[in-house]
Formats: C-alpha cells, structure tokens, sequence
C-alpha cells in the first residue's frame, strides 16, 4: 500500500555550512521505488521558527509518517564562541532543543504519526538522543531499507519492533543497537 512519508533534515548548522541532505535523498529515492510518495523539508530554511516550519509542512503534506534526519548533535568544537551549551569548561553549540521543541509541537498537533528519527548525530549515541528528542523509534546506521520496512508494517508493532538497528523507547535489546552499519 502506498504511503506518504515526510523527511525532515533537522539540520540548524545547514544555514551556517550548506551541506546538502544526501542521506535523505538516498532514503527518499530507495522509499519511492517501493511506490511510496515521498517529500524532503528543510524547517529551518523555511521558517524562522523550525517547529512552525515542521507543523506548516505537515498540514500542507499529510504524510502517515513522518522521519527526522539528525547530522549532527553539535558543532564537535570544545571553544565556539557562539555556544549555546557552556558546561565544564567548553562551549559547544547545541543542536538537539530545537530539535526536541520540533518533536512536541507535532505531537500536539498530530500524535497519531510516527516520528522515526536516524542519522549520524542519532547513531552516535541513540538512546540519549531519542529520549531527548521524544520520538517514537529511531533507526541507527543506514536508514534507507529499515525505513521501508517501517513503512511496510506500519501500524504493526510486532512486525516494527523486529527490524533491525530499530529501536523505541523501553527498548532494551543490546543487539539492536550494536547492528548499524558503517556509514562510509
Ligand atoms: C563528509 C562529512 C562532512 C563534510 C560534508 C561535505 C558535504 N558537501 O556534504 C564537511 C567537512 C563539510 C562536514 C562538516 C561538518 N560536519 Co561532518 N561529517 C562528514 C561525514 C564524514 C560523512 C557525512 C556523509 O555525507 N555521509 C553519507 C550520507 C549518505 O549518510 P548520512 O547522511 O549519514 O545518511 C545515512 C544514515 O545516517 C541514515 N539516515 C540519515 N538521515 C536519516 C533519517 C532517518 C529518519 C533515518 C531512519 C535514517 C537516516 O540513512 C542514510 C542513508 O544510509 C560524517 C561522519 C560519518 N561517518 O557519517 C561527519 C559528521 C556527520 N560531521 C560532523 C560534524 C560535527 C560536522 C560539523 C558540525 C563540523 C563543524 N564544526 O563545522 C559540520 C556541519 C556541516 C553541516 N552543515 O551540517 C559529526 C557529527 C557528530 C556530532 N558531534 O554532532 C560527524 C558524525 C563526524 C564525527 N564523527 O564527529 N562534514
């Protein structure tokens, strides 16, 4: 069954360093050969505001489930001038609130829809990131074939809950997260 399927890059540093969303794309390409509709969105291009970006794309769209591309966790620098997390000596720029506020605006305008999240900012350390975040499941490693599977199965979360490198919140599975697959 055809699903529509919204991909967000959750990416603040992109306005400071364009990196273009490759990991999505290839997500994206491997999800619509499935016979899936698919759409990227960029809320922090689009809108001051990325939660209002995010909701704005999800009433215009509609998809049934929706995935957050997380790149990065923060800037990996110990002295940023502009940092916005300043603890035990270091200032870093922290990318994970905004993200966070994202999540929770959409779960109150939708919390019908799954919020999956990846990455390589999710797979360095992923259950801190998706407690953090708030999502519903996030898949570690290479997205683009568990994310088809979560299309697929989706409602069943028997079925989910097998996929591998997929894990959700109470998760407790140690495989499941030693499984990713290197990235490059
Ligand atoms: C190449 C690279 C760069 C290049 C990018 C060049 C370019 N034109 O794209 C340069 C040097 C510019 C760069 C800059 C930065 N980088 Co860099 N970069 C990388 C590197 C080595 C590869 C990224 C990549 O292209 N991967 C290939 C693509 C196809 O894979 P992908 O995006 O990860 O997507 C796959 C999966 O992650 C997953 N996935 C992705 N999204 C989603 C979404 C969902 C829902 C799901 C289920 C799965 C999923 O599936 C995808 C397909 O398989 C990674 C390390 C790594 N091994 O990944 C670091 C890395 C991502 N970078 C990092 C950092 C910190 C930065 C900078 C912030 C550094 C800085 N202070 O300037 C900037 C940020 C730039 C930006 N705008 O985001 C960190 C992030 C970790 C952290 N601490 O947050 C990493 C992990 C390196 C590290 N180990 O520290 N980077």
């Amino acid at each position: 069954m055809t699903k529509r399927i919204l991909l967000i890059y959750a990416n603040e540093y992109f306005l400071t360093s364009p990196v273009y969303p490759f990991g999505l794309d290839i997500m994206a390409s491997f999800l619509e050969s499935q016979g899936h509709v698919v759409e990227i969105g960029l809320p922090f291009l689009v809108h001051g505001d990325p939660a209002r970006g995010l909701t704005t794309m999800v009433q215009e769209f509609g998809p049934d489930i929706l995935g957050i591309g997380i790149r990065n966790i923060d800037t990996a620098m110990a002295c940023d001038p502009c940092g916005t997390l300043q603890e035990h000596g270091i200032s870093t720029h922290f990318f994970l609130p905004k993200i966070a506020r994202m999540v929770e605006a959409l779960k109150k305008q939708c919390p019908k829809i799954p919020v999956v999240i990846g990455g390589t900012g999710f797979s360095i350390s992923p259950d801190t990131v998706l407690e953090y975040v708030g999502a519903d499941f996030g898949i570690t490693g290479s997205g683009a074939r568990p994310m088809a599977l979560f299309t697929e199965n989706w409602p069943d979360l028997e079925k989910i809950r097998q996929i591998p490198n997929l894990i959700f919140p109470g998760c407790k599975d140690p495989l499941k997260k030693k499984n990713s697959q290197i990235l490059i």
